[in-house]
């Protein structure tokens, strides 16, 4: 099993770091109402991002996910800024500001989402794995899936599917122990939660997703074996969400007590000690990375801030795919169908009133 260096070991951290950091503020600037819409917060399970995208070639592999989706595309290597602008609604965010904090995208880094429909991303892994394993080439999708998306219908036919035709997508359940306010253990009878690989005749895993140096070594085994074999596999990342499931969250359904204990096991915690122990920096270097962190998080608030907002005149753009040449088939006429269609209905449901 490959083991981080010592510089991946350095470099982890500070990704985590941003990762918190810039969250931390995101928390803040929509508490201020800088931003609206819907916000999930990732604070609490850097190492899983962290550990699981550092293990496949960024760029290339494929990777898409759920709503709580601020994180990985920074991991895969698109700015704060795009991320912060894309909050903002502006048009220097990431989809120039049309979907939001739960809609992230990236093209370089091959992030495909961002999808608020839960589970909603699961087939779509599947038919990239069918995409990838048709063109022939030498890469893998990566989809990352919440425990409670796992009783999603359209999770079982994703996953038949990709056994069935042996297509090289690493299913990832992140088990943060709750779907929305709602424990897991409420609403699926397994202790452990990859053993859902079993129906398909699927390989599993279980990962300690506190912990990013275990992460990052036992993904980077399964990646290059799902690379090799092009079969899938269902893992299970054990990780925690510190803050609620969105930023209107009064947690009832969880202790104060609980959620301090799992403090105590704070993936930047326990990374932190590690390059302690390891010799690896020092306080002083710790505030260093805080000082430069802070920076960047701040020049990304300024930019969104400063960025226009989009043109009302792009509202339908990139909404219909371009037209394929030679084709007769009038977007315009679709755009025009849409808005009547969207008329129609609301004069309707006044009417009803
Ligand atoms: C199909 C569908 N059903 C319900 C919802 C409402 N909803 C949003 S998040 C969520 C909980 C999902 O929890 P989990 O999959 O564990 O992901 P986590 O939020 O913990 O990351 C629910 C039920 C939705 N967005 N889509
Ligand atoms: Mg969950």
């Amino acid at each position: 099993m490959p083991a981080p260096s010592n510089d991946q070991l350095v470099s982890f951290y500070k990704e985590m770091l941003l990762g918190r950091r810039i969250e931390e503020r995101v928390g803040q600037l929509y508490v201020q109402q800088k931003f609206s819409g819907f916000c999930h917060l990732y604070i609490g399970q850097e190492a899983v991002s962290t550990g699981c995208l550092n293990a496949i070639r960024k760029g290339k592999d494929y990777v898409i996910s759920g709503y709580r989706d601020h994180v990985q595309p920074l991991v895969l290597g698109m700015p704060p800024r795009a991320m912060m602008a894309e909050l903002f609604g502006k048009s220097t965010g990431c989809v120039r500001g049309k979907g939001g904090s739960m809609h992230m995208f990236s093209k370089d880094g091959r992030f495909l989402g961002g999808h608020g429909i839960v589970g909603g991303q699961a087939p779509l892994a599947t038919g990239v794995g069918w995409k990838i394993k048709y063109t022939k080439e030498d890469l893998v999708c990566l989809c990352f899936i919440g425990d409670a998306a796992i009783n999603q219908g359209q999770f079982h036919e994703a996953m038949n599917m990709a056994a069935i035709w042996n297509l090289p997508v690493i299913f990832i359940i992140e088990n943060n122990l709750y779907g929305m306010g709602t424990a897991i253990k409420r609403t699926c009878t397994l202790d452990v939660l990859a053993d859902r690989a079993k129906g398909y005749n699927m390989a599993q895993a279980v990962v300690d997703g506190r912990n990013v140096i275990n992460t990052y070594t036992q993904m980077t085994d399964i990646v290059e074996t799902v690379r090799k074999t092009s079969k899938p596999i269902l893992i299970e990342i054990e990780t925690y969400r510190l803050r609620g499931h969105s930023m209107s969250d009064p947690q009832a359904y969880r202790s104060k007590e609980d959620v301090e204990s799992e403090r105590a096991k704070d993936c930047l915690i326990l990374l932190k000690d590690e390059l302690l122990k390891r010799k690896l920096a020092e306080e002083s270097d710790f505030e260093t990375w805080e000082e430069e962190i802070a920076a960047v998080v701040e020049d990304a608030v300024t930019f969104a801030e400063e960025s226009p907002e989009p043109e009302l005149s792009e509202l339908w753009d990139d909404v219909l795919a371009p037209e394929p040449e030679g084709l007769v088939f009038n977007a315009d006429m679709y755009r025009t169908q849409a808005a009547e269609a969207a008329g129609t209905s609301l004069e309707e449901a006044m009417a009803r009133r």
